[in-house]
């Protein structure tokens, strides 16, 4: 899978995304991250990607132009002619979820467009974006963070990122369930002792006990989550 961000800062998410798994990952071939630089599209003579507002208003627009042409040269480089789904961050899109990582992860090419400033001309949203998408309701200064989250969370799900050992952890969450808790050496630490059925070797009474956890931990932590498993057993 092909990742293209589009940005005004390439070097933050580049630098963010090389590291531990995502990085073994692009060495394996797996994957590919780049980081076109918006501002490398401008036609303006000292370099310039934002104006003012039309109607007036706080703060600086980024313009279509640099925006479309970026866009453009990353068909370019495209070896499929199918239109791919451009990504706008932004906390006005609907919010990133599991599933919507799950399915972007079955994309040939995905391109993320990250705004600053207050945004950008609605313009070149109309003809390039296919999907809106928002990390949780709070407001960041950029989409470069929210991107970063969205590379993360679609490439590991994406056939081979991860070890066996490493996509064990996927399935609590996949289930609709919290993680239960656990524990590694010493026996002991600070008077604390592990969970005396999780040395007891009895796979069934360890599973049964895992289970009650991560349903506890989901009802005191996750109340909604919860209530979204049970109707579901119910159903079932
Ligand atoms: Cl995607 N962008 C910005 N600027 N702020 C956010 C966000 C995105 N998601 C949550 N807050």
């Amino acid at each position: 899978m092909q990742f293209h961000i589009l940005t005004l800062f390439p070097e933050m998410v580049l630098t963010g995304l090389n590291t531990s798994i995502i990085g073994r990952a692009c060495e394996a071939g797996l994957l590919s991250v780049e980081a076109i630089n918006i501002r490398d599209f401008t036609l303006d003579k000292h370099k310039k990607v934002d104006d003012y507002p039309y109607g007036g208003g706080a703060g600086m627009l980024m313009q279509a132009q640099p925006i479309y042409d970026a866009y453009l040269s990353v068909l370019e480089k495209m070896r499929t002619k199918q239109r791919p789904r451009v990504v706008y961050l932004t906390p006005q899109g609907q919010v990133f979820t599991q599933k919507l990582a799950e399915e972007l992860a079955g994309e040939q090419d995905l391109i993320l467009l990250c705004g600053h400033y207050e945004g950008i001309d609605e313009r070149v949203l109309e003809e390039i974006v296919t999907d809106y998408v928002s990390i949780g309701d709070y407001v960041l200064t950029g989409g470069e963070l929210p991107a970063m989250v969205m590379v993360d969370a679609v490439s590991r799900m994406v056939p081979g990122v991860l070890t066996n050992r490493e996509s064990g952890e996927t399935e609590s969450f996949e289930n609709g369930l919290l993680e239960y808790p656990q524990y590694t050496r010493p026996e002991e630490w600070k008077g604390k002792k592990v969970p005396s059925v999780l040395l007891s070797g009895h796979h069934k009474n360890i599973e049964s006990w895992r289970k009650e956890e991560s349903l506890r931990r989901t009802r005191e932590r996750r109340p909604d989550l919860y209530r979204t498993y049970m109707e579901r057993g119910e159903e079932k």
